[in-house]
């Protein structure tokens, strides 16, 4: 959806701004917008109480705060409004203020008119912060100026005042964030993969797929924008591009970007010879989905100015991202590892086609008005049990009947017990739970440590044997 209205927002002294979330993109707004002398108000609707640790600092910087929910009036009296991503866009105060033409900026697009230097932008349903922290770390060791933010945890808006003229700034960039994009222009844009996930928030499959082709809808052809050739409706937008696509792909190779040949990741430019980059058995990762990442990252980093060599040596020594099939300890033979950020089913499906069988599988959590039995034929042929939490428990439960063995866990401690107890030497139990978290969890990363903190708490196997017996 495009939002109404311009600004000149490089002059913010004086604006009547108003920021809506106090999350942490809302914070690191707010005190942006306050630093360049606007008249910032911040509205939430969570309780004084909920927000209490964040109040007396913002109170101190003069920024005013509405608790407990949104005024159409605190959203009237506004030059401009500054929206966090996990605001939706058809909140009820921002469609009546859109129809008097008052300006909405994401906070993406906020931060990227100010951001200095060259941008890398990575999108995709699944694995965008593994490859958004392996570029990174390219081309950090590569020697370029880089900084990492975005959907990975860092607001960008946090990001400006370090960024220089020769900054590459490497952005997680989500759907929600690029649903409100207008200018945000990345030189080099990435879509790893395109695959159903927060449908409640965009509708349709297709609102969502076209807010992620957000990302490149600004670039020209001196831009380059890399495509996952492996993933259908990421491939379907190639035609809309007006940059320079690249391809990757783990099947086949491409005319130029990055691909699998002869148990060699290798990479080609346009009217340049092929290089090798280096041998598949030297990428430290688990999984198909991670050779793709690294397909991406290597494609990604080459067009920035990387060299061969030195994205071998970072790809060689760089170990999971925390939550993202995070190995977490092996304990009397079983083997535990935490995808706490599988929080959709296409992501399950990978985590769970990383291993070869005997995986006892927790899901649930908050649904996203997903469609659980595309996991049927994976777990059929891979999964031993499955252990359900939270509040979609229910729904996974009906999906998956008859498939293999469910067990109504109800909690994450209990799912860890019942896996735990029931898994043999050798078995995998796996959290990769294809929901949300927030039904019993702050976040992902709340929900990841809380597993580990679980794993080793239950070191001693008689805990666990005894509690499911
Ligand atoms: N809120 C309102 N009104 C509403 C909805 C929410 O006031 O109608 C308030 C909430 O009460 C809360 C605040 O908004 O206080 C939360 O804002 P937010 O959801 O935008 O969360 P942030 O803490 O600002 O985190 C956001 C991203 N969150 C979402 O997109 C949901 C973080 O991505 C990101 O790391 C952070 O900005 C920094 O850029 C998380 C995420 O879950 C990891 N992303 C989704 C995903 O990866 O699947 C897209």
């Amino acid at each position: 959806m495009r939002l109404a209205g311009k600004v000149p927002i490089m002059d913010l002294k004086g604006k009547k701004v108003l920021v809506v979330g106090l999350g942490k993109s809302g914070l690191a707004a707010a005190l942006f917008l306050r630093r360049r002398g606007a008249q910032v108000t911040v509205s939430d609707v969570r309780s004084a109480e909920a927000l209490a640790k964040d109040i007396p600092a913002l109170l101190e910087e003069g920024i005013n705060v509405e608790a407990g929910g949104h005024g159409l009036l605190t959203f009237r009296r506004q030059d401009l409004i500054v929206v966090s991503p996990g605001v939706p866009l058809d909140t009820p105060e921002l469609v009546q203020v859109r129809k008097f033409g008052l300006p909405i900026l994401g906070e993406l697009e906020l931060a990227a008119r100010f951001l200095k230097g060259r941008t890398l932008a990575i999108t995709g349903s699944n694995g965008k912060t593994t490859t958004t922290t392996l570029v990174g770390e390219i081309l950090k060791d590569a020697g370029l100026q880089t900084l990492v933010g975005g959907n990975i945890g860092v607001p960008v808006i946090a990001l400006i005042d370090e960024s220089t003229p020769e900054t590459w700034s490497v952005l997680e960039v989500s759907s929600f964030q690029l649903e409100s994009a207008e200018e945000f222009h990345p030189a080099i844009a990435v879509i790893l993969n395109i695959t159903p996930d927060h449908l409640d928030r965009h509708g349709t499959f297709e609102n969502y797929a076209l807010a992620k082709e957000r990302i490149f809808a600004r670039q020209t052809a001196e831009d380059f924008l890399i495509l996952n050739a492996d993933n259908a409706r990421t491939a379907a937008a190639a035609p809309r591009a007006k940059s320079q696509v690249y391809w990757f792909s783990n099947e086949h190779a491409v005319e130029r970007g990055a691909w699998v040949e002869n148990g060699q990741v290798v990479f080609r430019a346009a009217n340049s010879a092929t290089e090798t980059i280096l041998p598949l058995v030297a990428i430290p990762l688990k999984g198909a989905h991670n050779v793709e990442n690294v397909l991406a990252a290597v494609c990604a980093a080459r067009l920035a100015g990387a060299k061969p060599e030195s994205i071998r040596k970072t790809i060689e020594d760089f170990r999971a991202v925390e939550h993202r099939l995070e190995y977490v300890a092996t304990i009397h033979g079983v083997e535990f590892y935490n995808d706490s950020k599988a929080t959709n089913v296409d992501a399950t499906i990978k985590a769970v086609t990383a291993f070869p069988g005997g995986i006892h599988l927790i899901l649930g959590g908050k649904d996203k008005n997903s469609d659980y039995t595309e996991l049927t034929p994976y777990i059929r042929e891979r999964v031993k049990a499955v252990y359900t939490i939270g509040s979609a428990a229910q729904k996974i439960e009906a999906q998956l009947r008859g498939v293999v063995p469910v067990h109504s866990s109800g909690t994450l401690a209990k799912a860890v017990q019942d896996a735990a107890g029931a898994a043999q030497p050798g078995e995998i139990v796996l959290l990769a739970p294809a929901c949300s978290s927030f039904d019993q969890f702050e976040n992902y990363e709340h929900r990841g440590r809380v597993f580990k903190e679980l794993v080793h708490e239950g070191r001693d196997w008689k805990v666990w044997q005894s509690a499911s017996a």
